[in-house]
């Protein structure tokens, strides 16, 4: 008799999905156990505790929706709250549903099996711990497998050093460390999203700030302000509203595509609409926009230019100004971090660029950073060089189906899924939020709710109808995989290099491939919907 532990349901994973996944699977009656590798919930917002880590969606429409009495208990402070605020917030959730209970911390999985004889998975975690269970349900984020850099002499540098999503707890609060920048000569490698909300908060501290770019991004104004009394009324009377907004646009936001051309409308009114936008707060300039600009490259390479002269108004140095616009890619076709001052930052004597693409980064030394050119000291290192997207947090667990085929195998040439939810050979393996799966390109928590909503109507299905066993069909993945290939050839994102597309430079093993869903969150609510009105079409279910 085995003294392994048996749930209902394993899930992988405490952070926005695997949070709520716990919380429905419990309310159906089920037995289930989380997971987790951090020592607490809260995923993405545990992790990356940075300074200057925040939301660039608007905080309203981030919060969890199912529960009323949460929505009205819960004061967002700020239109895009900061990620101790976002912690904090996770913490009250958690002990209100009193989730950590079912939650084993500090417990990371590292690998995954599928048993046929008995129909159940089993996970083992790094420590050795094992539990098995019917269904293995992973919510384990789109970026969560943190990628290093491939630089010589990394464990060389005597100062502090760490990766953006690995920066030390603050121990008495929600948020990160105070590492003590201030006067400090800092140095950060990377300006993609994080590394931009990070150089504007170190900039304001730091004796001096050195930033090592390698190829820079169209970033936009935040426009992040304080939420009022008045304000905050109205968003608690108005939360139906707000979701039903966000569940009707594209990707889960309150703004949505203009239906319209680039070149519908006369240059000046065109103009006007980009001031207009560029003056809102939050992604409405890039979601928000002409339809087109997304998708004619000829339509994208008006608001670029549009962008372009932004940055050349911003920054001083007509020369430096350059080397922040981006020249391998338009406007808005890598994910456009927003920015509270971040050209500006370049203004100031306490900052300076370091182009890799002219002087390339040789390696790390004891005391900094040595380029082709020269050595730039340093008492602080900070790494802002992104993740092994999407399916860098499956293929990091062993994780087995029947007759001992591996999901890192099955995924070499790039994932291959039904609904971005499951795959042939792996029964009863579910992933939130999976490659493929309409949550990737989102307002990640408006989707998350819905994986997480269908996943356990699934569950409730096969209890009862006395079901214990659901895998897609071969047909039904192949099918969905181009599907998707088919409606990304629209999408300008696929048109460049960016971690949608699977690229991170520290990894050119990895295959380069779409793996995002472009069709749109209500197109794939409705996908699946019809799946499940069909009694899971596409699922071999026994
Ligand atoms: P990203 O967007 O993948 O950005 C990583 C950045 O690090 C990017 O500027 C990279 O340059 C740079 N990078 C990576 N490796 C190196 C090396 N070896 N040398 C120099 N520069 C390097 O990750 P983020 O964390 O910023 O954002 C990820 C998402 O999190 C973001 O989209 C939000 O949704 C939240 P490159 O792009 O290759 O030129």
């Amino acid at each position: 008799m085995s003294t392994t532990p048996q749930y209902d349901a394993i899930i992988i994973g405490a952070g926005i999905s695997g949070m709520y996944q716990l919380y429905r699977l419990r309310e159906l009656g089920l037995s289930v156990r989380v997971f987790e590798d951090g020592s607490d919930v809260g995923g993405t917002w545990y992790w990356n505790r940075y300074p200057g880590c925040r939301f660039d969606s608007e905080s309203y429409t981030y919060g969890y929706s199912w529960s009323k009495e949460l929505l009205q208990e819960w004061d967002w402070k700020e239109h895009f709250s900061p990620q101790p605020d976002n912690m904090e917030y996770y913490d009250l959730v958690a002990r209100k549903f009193d989730l950590r209970k079912d939650i084993t911390f500090n417990a990371r999985v590292k690998a995954a099996t599928y048993h046929e004889k008995e129909n159940l998975w089993e996970i083992e975690t790094e420590k050795g711990e094992k539990a098995r269970a019917r269904f293995l349900i992973t919510a384990v984020g789109v970026l969560s497998a943190t990628q290093m850099p491939r630089i010589p002499g990394i464990d060389k540098f005597k100062g502090f050093s760490c990766h953006t999503s690995r920066w030390p707890k603050d121990e008495k609060g929600f948020g990160g460390k105070d590492i003590g920048m201030k006067g400090k000569r800092v140095g950060v490698i990377g300006t993609g999203a994080t590394g931009v909300q990070f150089i504007q908060e170190a900039a304001k501290v730091a004796g001096h700030l050195t930033v090592f770019q390698l190829a820079p991004e169209f970033c936009a104004p935040l426009r992040n302000s304080k939420i009022t009394p008045e304000e905050q009324a109205k968003i608690k009377a108005s939360y139906d509203q707000i979701f039903a907004k966000c569940k009707e646009s594209s990707a889960g936001f309150m703004h949505d595509f203009v239906k319209k051309s680039v070149f519908e409308v006369s240059p000046e009114e065109r103009e006007a609409f980009f001031e207009y936008l560029y003056e809102r707060p939050g992604f409405e300039k890039w979601l928000g926009n002409y339809v087109d600009t997304m998708m004619d490259p000829r339509a994208n390479a008006v608001i670029t230019e549009f962008m372009a002269n932004k940055i050349r108004q911003r920054v001083k140095d007509p020369v430096l100004a350059e080397k922040l616009i981006p020249k391998n890619h338009g406007f808005g076709m890598r994910r456009v971090p927003m920015d509270t001052g971040y050209y500006e930052v370049y203004n100031q004597d306490n900052v300076t660029l370091v182009d890799l693409r002219e002087t390339p980064i040789q390696e790390i030394v004891e005391n900094g950073v040595k380029t082709s050119d020269k050595i730039y000291e340093l008492d602080i290192l900070i790494y802002a060089t992104g993740f092994d997207a999407v399916t860098g947090s499956f293929t990091r667990i062993d994780i087995t189906g029947v007759g001992g085929k591996k999901l890192k195998d099955k995924w070499a040439d790039g994932p291959v899924t039904y609904l971005g939810i499951g795959g042939h050979d792996f029964p009863n393996f579910l992933t939130l939020v999976g490659p493929h799966n309409g949550a990737t390109f989102c307002n990640i928590p408006r989707c998350i709710e819905q994986n997480v909503e269908w996943v356990s109507d699934l569950m409730k299905y096969m209890r009862d109808h006395k079901l214990t066993r659901v895998e897609p069909t071969a047909e039904a993945e192949k099918e969905w995989t181009e599907h998707v290939a088919e409606t990304s050839q629209y999408s300008l994102f696929t048109k460049v290099d960016s971690w949608f597309m699977g690229v991170n430079i520290n990894m050119p093993e990895k295959k380069r491939g779409f793996l995002l869903y472009a069709a749109g969150a209500p197109a794939y609510k409705a996908k699946c919907d019809e799946v499940a009105a069909h009694n899971y079409e596409g699922f071999e279910m026994k």
